[in-house]
């Protein structure tokens, strides 16, 4: 099995190679790939070492499976041309998202809908990913009519230049290269991406999009509020939840506990509840505080945390691989 990474010395690649090797995935040759300013250096992946390569090496190389995680232009460009030399995409860029043709999956939800034909899978969003891990079974079994969401995203959301201008503004330095329009070191900023016509930024019109079509349900209807906040270790997300159905708390509880991928935190008894510093390095979705949301009828609070490279990125991507080998997809 040959795997390329694309994009292998960002962020999200670097992560991505991380996470091949902690499960063990059952590659044969990697195949790092990032731009040409970075061909010929080498990485290290399980003690042996490897050289960077182009994008044409790498498609000649012909890779089983790439994932890629180097931007939307880029993916549009070249995700095509490897797909035609017979690989397996699996995309973190928003470029394929809500194309009807490609597949949009988070494993636990929706990877039944993969097939041998998909040959440029979409990840989603993190902050999507994070929140339909935890709807998911509470939809299939009281049916959810509108979720309510605020985000508080780490600025490992944004990349590397981000948590340079967050760690020097904590030393004091003020005038440093700037990732956001303002200082985000005791502040929040209440905008991820561009603002679009209806008042909404990308990130926000992402997590509503996309949600139905992992979901496979326009009914459910959604709004939402992205903020930046200066954390490292993942997002966290408010999710209010109006079902068609009333619900039993300890029923709800039990369900979550009981999905793969999610890990309940939920004792406010002795202060326990999701915080991205637990869940920073973990591959799970974290939820507490759930309650009751007494203003409503059949309505739930609850809060949920993930580490976004991980779970929200590079994990996702890595588990929709093995899914593709387990069921002989590839
Ligand atoms: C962010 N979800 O947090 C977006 C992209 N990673 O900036």
């Amino acid at each position: 099995m040959k795997i390329a990474v694309v994009g292998a010395t960002g962020l999200v690649g670097t992560v991505m190679l991380k996470v091949l090797e902690e499960r063990n995935f059952p590659l044969t040759e990697l195949i790092p790939v990032a731009s040409e300013k970075s061909v010929g250096k080498e990485i290290t992946f399980k003690g042996k070492k490897y050289a960077i390569v182009n994008m044409d090496t790498a498609i000649s190389m012909r890779p089983d499976i790439a994932l890629f995680s180097a931007g939307g232009s880029t993916s549009l460009e070249h995700a095509p041309r490897f797909a035609e030399a017979g690989t397996t995409v699996i995309d973190n860029s928003s470029a394929w998202r809500m194309d009807p043709s490609k597949k949009l999956v988070v494993p636990e939800v929706n990877a039944h809908e993969l097939s041998i034909d998909d040959k440029i899978i979409a990840n989603p969003n993190c902050s999507t990913i994070q929140m339909v891990v935890a709807l998911k079974p509470l939809h299939d079994k009281y049916k959810i009519k509108r979720v309510v969401v605020s985000t508080y995203q780490s600025v490992t959301g944004t990349g590397v230049k981000a948590v340079e201008q967050m760690m020097n503004e904590r030393k004091g330095i003020l005038d440093g290269p700037m990732a956001y329009a303002y200082p985000i070191d005791l502040n929040v900023i209440p905008q991820i991406d561009v603002f679009v016509d209806n008042g909404y930024t990308k990130e926000e019109m992402k997590m509503i999009n996309e949600t139905r079509k992992i979901m496979g349900d326009d009914s459910i209807r959604l709004t939402a509020t992205t903020v930046r906040i200066p954390v490292m270790g993942g997002h966290s997300e408010s999710v209010n939840i109006e079902f068609e159905n009333d619900f039993d708390l300890a029923e709800v509880r039990e369900l979550l506990e009981k999905t793969d991928g999610i890990i309940v935190v939920d004792d406010i008894a002795n202060l326990k509840y999701p915080m991205p510093k637990d869940a920073h390095e973990k591959d799970e979705v974290f939820v507490g505080r759930i309650r009751r949301d007494e203003s409503m009828p059949n309505s739930l609070n609850m809060w949920i945390v993930a580490d976004n490279l991980r779970k929200g990125a590079a994990t996702n991507a890595v588990q929709i691989a093995e899914f593709l080998v387990k069921k002989g997809l590839i």
